[in-house]
């Protein structure tokens, strides 16, 4: 039984549940909902997800929401490469590297400075931007500051990997992004090794650089 995601390509939580079924080679539909549409969301959406966020997931009679809960059940439940690592310093470290991105990267990069930016063509508040910029750099120099292998997690691609790309591709539509990797070796490193992957080019946001 083919799973199917609900959600929209614009979204950075959808795209890192894509992201998982792509490295996973898991053959899935999606099913587009656009969460911030005039009118709302299609009425019978908050059955799939009682919070009215985007990914959720069905396969088979199982319903499932929330990212975390979607992308370890794609692992957990599919053939195909490993997206958590065994070890448990590995996969604290994964564990923790998620949490940061949800809890201190996503708000400030993505909605602080991205849509800030893009919503209002520049005409923003930017005391506000900067602030969040800030946040956001905080954010990337401490992640930067513990990358001393390929990945986020060690030497294979994870979850934590996965959840880092979207937000990142988002940041990086802006000049504040940019200058905020360029002062991060290693991450912008890992940027190209993660811009490689056929993953990353299929879920490519609209107006993301290839
Ligand atoms: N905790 C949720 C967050 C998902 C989320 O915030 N998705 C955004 C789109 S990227 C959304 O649905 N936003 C709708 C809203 O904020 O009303 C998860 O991990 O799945």
């Amino acid at each position: 039984m083919k799973p199917i995601l609900y959600g929209a390509a614009y979204s950075v939580y959808v795209r890192a549940a894509r992201l998982a079924l792509i490295e996973k080679g898991v053959d899935h539909d999606r099913v587009e909902v656009d969460i911030f549409a005039a009118d709302g969301p299609p009425p019978d959406y908050l059955a799939r997800h009682p919070f009215g966020r985007i990914p959720a997931l069905q396969h088979g009679a199982m319903s499932l929401y929330e990212t975390s809960a979607i992308v370890r059940y794609v692992d957990d439940a599919f053939p195909g490469p490993a997206l958590q690592p065994r070890d448990p310093v590995h996969r604290a470290r994964m564990n923790q590297t998620i949490s940061v991105l949800d809890n201190y990267l996503y708000r400030p990069l993505v909605w602080g400075v991205y849509v800030a930016r893009s919503e209002k063509g520049g005409a923003c508040d930017e005391a506000l931007v900067a602030a969040a910029a800030a946040k956001a750099r905080h954010c990337l120099g401490v992640i930067e500051r513990d990358l001393d292998r390929p990945f986020l997690a060690g030497d294979a691609i994870t979850l934590a990997d996965l959840y880092a790309v979207p937000m990142l591709a988002y940041g990086l539509m802006t000049g504040e992004g940019r200058a905020m990797l360029a002062e991060c070796p290693q991450l912008s490193a890992w940027w190209r090794r993660m811009k490689a992957r056929p993953s990353v080019a299929e879920s490519r946001f609209a107006g993301e650089a290839a």
